[in-house]
């Protein structure tokens, strides 16, 4: 994480006052692909990236927000929010103005830094830890708190509602309930969640494809559409499957057959993958790595092949991963069609592991991926 003192003064220095703090986290996704929106299971778990947030009030009713990253300002005013996004990095942290103020907030005047280092792009939420480092910040403005899943639901909606993208409610949750060590398992129906402590000797190691994803553009929302196409012949014949949750194997096996191919595709990987993630969680709990390992690999087979959410790097990614010394399990994680794999590797082995898989992934691709060997983090929080 970058340093937070770096943070409070660039602030100062642009702002002239002294700011509150907030860290939000990204996250990497253990197992549970695509299943957030069909109310199903995810199994999350945050890590050591994360965006920071510096807030301070200002007297002339501007929302002044500057983005480190990007190097730039952009200004509103916070007594006339616009209504939707413009496509902008502003969209994110304003997303969540308007969703706070939509909720009955009287939004104030206020600077905001944010800075983070959450790989753009990659699969790894850095939409959502914005989200959620915005929403801690602009709540100790406003003096309100909410419980982690309500706040969790408010930033989805400024992503829905806001910026224009129909991702589910993973991220933002993990983002904020997350709890050092441990991974969790969300019920995306109730917002139930139980956490499972990830043993000390294994380590997550998240390699970069460098292939650029993105939630907001093509395919992510085509898969969505496909899977509830799916999920309608089913409800046409069994009225209580409003989502893919509530749909079986055997649904499949009877109606099937009324499914145009890549429908039927989708909801085989969204079906089987509730099951598989459920059962991950139960493996992690018993310290079953040998079994989580298979359960990842099956996950990847069906994230890639019925879903076809993958890519030619990031099937080598996991390739590439296999049969190396302290290996547990690889897979795709996040959106897909890019972004990161995530790989459980003994720890002892993690660093010689992610060494070894870069020069495989350079070999094959002349592509040099960024390999991190990261820790389960806790959740948002203020700083300072
Ligand atoms: C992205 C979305 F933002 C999540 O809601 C989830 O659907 C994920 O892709 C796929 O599992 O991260």
């Amino acid at each position: 994480m970058h340093d937070p003192a770096v943070l409070r003064n660039l602030h100062r220095d642009r702002y002239h006052a002294e700011p509150a703090l907030f860290a939000a986290p990204g996250r990497v996704n253990l197992i549970g692909e695509h299943t957030d929106y069909a109310e199903g299971f995810v199994m999350p778990a945050a890590i050591n990236f994360a965006t920071l947030a510096a807030i301070s009030p200002r007297s002339d009713g501007k929302i002044a927000i500057y983005s480190e990253n990007y190097e730039e300002e952009k200004s509103y005013d916070a007594a006339a929010l616009p209504a939707k996004g413009i496509g902008h990095w502003s969209d994110y942290p304003m997303g969540v103005v308007s969703i706070l103020a939509g909720e009955g907030h009287r939004i104030p005047g206020f600077s905001l830094t944010i800075w983070g280092d959450v790989p753009l792009g990659s699969g790894l939420s850095s939409s959502a830890a914005i989200e959620v480092a915005t929403a801690l910040a602009v709540l100790s403005q406003v003096g309100a708190e909410y419980p982690g899943p309500v706040l969790a639901r408010l930033c989805q909606r400024a992503e829905n509602e806001y910026v224009g993208s129909s991702c589910g409610i993973m991220d933002q949750f993990i983002s904020i309930n997350a709890k050092e060590n441990h991974a969790l398992l969300l019920d995306c129906r109730d917002l139930s969640y139980k956490l499972a402590p990830i043993p000390d000797h294994v380590a997550l190691v998240i390699a970069n494809t460098m292939v650029k994803h993105s939630v907001a553009g093509g395919d992510y929302p085509t898969r969505r559409r496909e899977s509830e196409a799916a999920c309608a012949i089913i409800a046409s014949h069994r009225a209580n499957v409003p989502f893919l949750r509530d749909a079986t194997l055997e649904d499949l096996e009877k109606w099937g057959s009324e499914m145009e191919p890549k429908p039927l595709m989708r909801a085989r990987h969204v079906i089987g993958e509730n099951l598989r993630t459920v059962a991950a969680c139960e493996a992690l709990l018993r310290g079953d790595m040998k079994e989580l390992g298979r359960l990842m690999a099956e996950a990847h087979q069906s994230y890639s092949g019925d879903f076809e959410g993958s890519c030619v790097e990031a099937d080598a990614m996991v390739e590439l991963a296999q049969g190396l010394p302290g290996l547990i399990g690889a897979r795709l994680t996040g959106g897909g069609f890019g972004g990161c794999t995530v790989n459980l590797v003994e720890q002892k082995e993690a660093a010689g592991f992610a060494a070894e898989l870069g020069k495989r992934y350079t070999a094959r691709f002349g592509i040099v991926p960024q390999i991190h060997v990261c820790h389960a983090s806790s959740g948002a929080h203020r700083l300072a």
